[in-house]
């Protein structure tokens, strides 16, 4: 008897759950981000950070440090990224980090890194639904991949993403780019970096 009066309400919040999914889905003016396979076998570029502080009010104990290393994945569809951060501020709460559209400039300012990567013009509002990587900015690693926790000042992840592309011409490439580590809170630059082949 129980289950009988039950059904019908978990059928009903089930079917209200997709309807709210569904009317949710924010994606790319351009469409959701296509996967991009023939990434070239043993490419590898890297971005390291500065060892001067391209600081912003920030009461940081000396820079942060570290690379992301970003690598043709072994099947080609997708990148590898290699994040490794240490020196992290850890009184500011939660750290985001994009792939960038322009290169940092001779001067190490990270304004001029301009908006995420997002070939698609997807815009970074509202956030990135991980579950659905494809509606996602292509530069967005952070919202697909996880925000940084600073606590204990470090940060290593290694994941595939599929979007990104180290095929020169195409949209999502990105090795004449650059990656931002963020405040997530309010989006302040804490440091940034160019890829180099
Ligand atoms: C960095 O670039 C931005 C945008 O061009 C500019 O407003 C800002 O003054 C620059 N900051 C520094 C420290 O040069
Ligand atoms: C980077 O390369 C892409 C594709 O090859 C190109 O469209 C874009 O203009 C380049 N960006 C910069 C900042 O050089
Ligand atoms: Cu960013």
């Amino acid at each position: 008897m129980r289950s009988q009066s039950i059904l019908p309400v978990l059928m009903a919040a089930a079917i209200g759950h997709t309807v709210a999914q569904e009317e949710e889905r924010v994606t790319g003016e351009l469409g959701d981000a296509q996967i991009v396979s023939g990434n070239p076998p043993g490419l590898v570029y890297e971005a390291v950070l500065p060892e001067e502080p391209w600081a912003s009010g920030l009461s940081m104990q000396g820079n942060v440090k570290g690379s992301i290393v970003a690598a043709s994945a072994p099947d080609g569809v997708g990148v590898e990224f290699r994040v490794r951060f240490s020196n992290l501020p850890t009184s500011d709460g939660l750290l985001s980090y994009h792939l960038h559209a322009a290169p940092v400039p001779e001067d190490g300012n990270c304004t001029q890194t301009l908006a995420h990567l997002d070939p698609y013009i997807r815009r970074g509002s509202p956030p990135c639904d991980a579950s659905a990587p494809e509606t996602c900015e292509v530069g967005d690693l952070s919202g697909k991949h996880g925000l940084i926790d600073p606590a204990g000042g470090a940060f290593e992840a290694v994941y595939v993403d599929e979007f990104a592309s180290l095929i020169e011409g195409q949209g999502a490439f990105f090795g004449n780019r650059s990656f931002v580590l963020h405040l997530a809170s309010d989006l302040t630059r804490v440091t940034c970096a160019n890829f180099v082949l």
